[in-house]
């Protein structure tokens, strides 16, 4: 991600300067958990507008699994976190939409195995 966001930057300094990019997330990306996590978490890398940055998580279904009350972190601007129930084994997906404070949108996915 920092490599990408570095050839962005090289590549239009104007354009992508205060976008909103994920730094990292828990889980990790790609990554497997050993246990359900209580949420996901991810840290952006600037502020972002809570009332248009969203997370949801679906199973390999596409079932929303998460708890709906994706916020921002009161606390701080950059953490946008979900709670999840307990899950079971298996694949999920984390959607994620957000605002950053300039007006511009950026959005993605990636996914997490729980063991
Ligand atoms: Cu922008």
């Amino acid at each position: 991600m920092t490599r990408l966001l570095a050839a962005a930057l090289l590549l239009a300094p104007s354009w992508a300067a205060a976008h909103a990019f994920p730094d990292h997330s828990e889980p990790r990306v790609g990554h497997t958990v050993e246990a359900s996590p209580p949420a996901v978490r991810i840290w952006f890398d600037g502020r972002i507008e809570p009332v248009f940055s969203k997370i949801r998580v679906e199973d390999t279904d596409r079932r929303q699994v998460d708890k709906g009350d994706s916020r921002v972190d009161p606390s701080d601007g950059t953490l946008l976190e979900v709670g999840l129930p307990a899950l079971p084994s298996g694949r999920y997906r984390v959607f994620w939409s957000v605002v950053a404070r300039d007006g511009h949108r950026t959005e993605g996915d990636f996914a997490f195995r729980v063991k």
